[in-house]
């Protein structure tokens, strides 16, 4: 079964996506994710020049021999463009196989560990009011794991927070504001938010006391800190929710510096993820050996694909580690499905991220998976189960969009 085209799709049904479809010489098509939020173009040109001309011709079915092609034959290893090109490569292979054997692709991966996937949404506010109506809001959808955000006194927005403007602006389902589908408010340039670290740390326990006291204990939270902290910082405020018994604190400081975290598990019994921008099993190794972290945040699309995630989550599990993986709406359901199938499998799963795609970006991408009572699971169809539809595609042409850049109330560029 060769490879005999391949298509590097750009679209921008509700936000950007890069995806990659792959045709072999028997009429079998695979999907994968290469979205990289913000930086689309670059994958999607490394994929296009690059990456595409050394795939046709190869076997479909050789999925490892071509990912240590991609990965080690380039010279230039790591690096979130790389590696998300080589998961678009890995997905897509594993979805032309799975279908060549008329297999759902979770079944050529060892099978069913469970009968779903326990998922987690995004409810935020400005104030306390609004946040509680939002975890109302999903506890209604039928979540039953929620990470909280809020807005910060004297902090004019803050990221993860849903902004009322994104219903007016289309990025919604036009009606609502519950789901946030740009997080990270993207604009033509940079939207440049404001921080305040300290104002932050006084307000957040008392925001967690709050909704344990109107939720009750049986609630599932989280909370992500996206970098923002020192080490001492990240330690004190582990220390500050340790009464409102998180599911996990994530990304507490920058991703550069893994052994920081060291700092912050001696101080805090708080569950740890990290992993968002990391992509390959080297950024955990320390982590893992250490058991520096409770939790893997890096999702198929970022870390080399089924392969190079699945490799990273049994290490993981050697350590009682567990995965966690992103699941923002800049994954493709693509990349949401790969990592659905990928979840049911292995044996140390953990929970998943679910912020819902808005209806445009369901346009493009035909979806199977089913989400119920808050979990999601995958469908018998053959392979991924998506179907990329490029009619209602060219309805959405590319739009150059950024994340925010933070600073500090002085000016400072500040982590984001
Ligand atoms: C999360 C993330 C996202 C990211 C975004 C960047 O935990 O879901 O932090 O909101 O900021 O996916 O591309
Ligand atoms: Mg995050």
């Amino acid at each position: 079964m060769l490879i005999e085209s391949v298509d590097v799709l750009v679209s921008s049904p509700g936000r950007n996506f890069v995806t990659l479809r792959i045709t072999t010489d028997d009429g079998l098509t695979g999907l994968g994710d290469a979205t990289l939020n913000g930086r689309e173009l670059a994958v999607a040109v490394y994929l296009s020049e690059h990456v595409v001309p050394l795939l046709v011709g190869r076997d479909a079915a050789n999925i490892e021999d071509t990912w240590q092609y991609l990965y080690r034959g380039a010279y230039w290893r790591r690096g979130p463009v790389t590696m998300a090109a080589i998961a678009a490569v890995d997905t897509a292979l594993w979805d032309i196989m799975a279908k060549a054997a008329k297999m759902p692709l979770y079944q050529l991966l060892g099978g069913r560990s469970r009968t779903g996937l326990l998922t987690y949404g995004h409810a935020s506010g400005v104030d306390l009011p609004e946040l509680f109506d939002s975890i109302r809001e999903h506890l209604d959808e039928g979540y039953r794991a929620i990470r909280v955000q809020t807005g910060i006194p004297g902090l004019p927005s803050v990221y993860g927070v849903a902004h009322s403007s994104n219903a007016a602006t289309g990025t919604g389902s036009g009606t609502d504001s519950r789901y946030d589908y740009e997080p990270a408010r993207r604009g033509a340039l940079p939207v440049e938010e404001t921080w305040d670290t300290r104002a932050y740390l006084r307000h957040i326990p008392g925001v967690f006391e709050a909704v344990r006291s109107e939720f009750g204990p049986e609630l599932t939270l989280l909370h992500d800190a996206h970098h923002r902290l020192t080490p001492i910082q990240a330690a004190k405020l582990g220390k500050s929710l340790e009464p409102y018994d998180l599911f996990w604190l994530e990304d507490v400081t920058p991703a550069e510096n893994q052994s920081a975290l060291r700092r912050v598990r001696e101080h805090t019994t708080t569950p740890l993820a990290i992993g968002e921008v990391f992509n390959t099993i080297w950024d955990y190794r320390e982590l893992f050996e250490e058991q520096l972290i409770d939790y893997v945040r890096s999702p198929v699309t970022h870390a080399g694909g089924i392969t190079g995630l699945r490799r990273i989550f049994d290490f993981a599990s050697i350590y009682q580690i567990k995965s966690g993986a992103h699941g923002p709406t800049d994954v493709s359901p693509v990349g949401l499905s790969a990592a659905i199938h990928l979840g049911i499998a292995i044996p140390n799963f953990g929970i998943q991220e679910y912020m819902q795609h808005s209806p445009a970006t369901h346009e493009v991408f035909r979806t199977t998976y089913k989400f119920e009572g808050g979990m999601l699971a995958p469908s018998d169809a053959p392979g991924l189960g998506i179907e990329y539809d490029d009619e209602a595609a060219a309805g959405h042409p590319y739009e150059r969009a950024y994340l925010p850049v933070n600073r500090l109330l002085d000016g400072t560029v500040h982590d984001w």
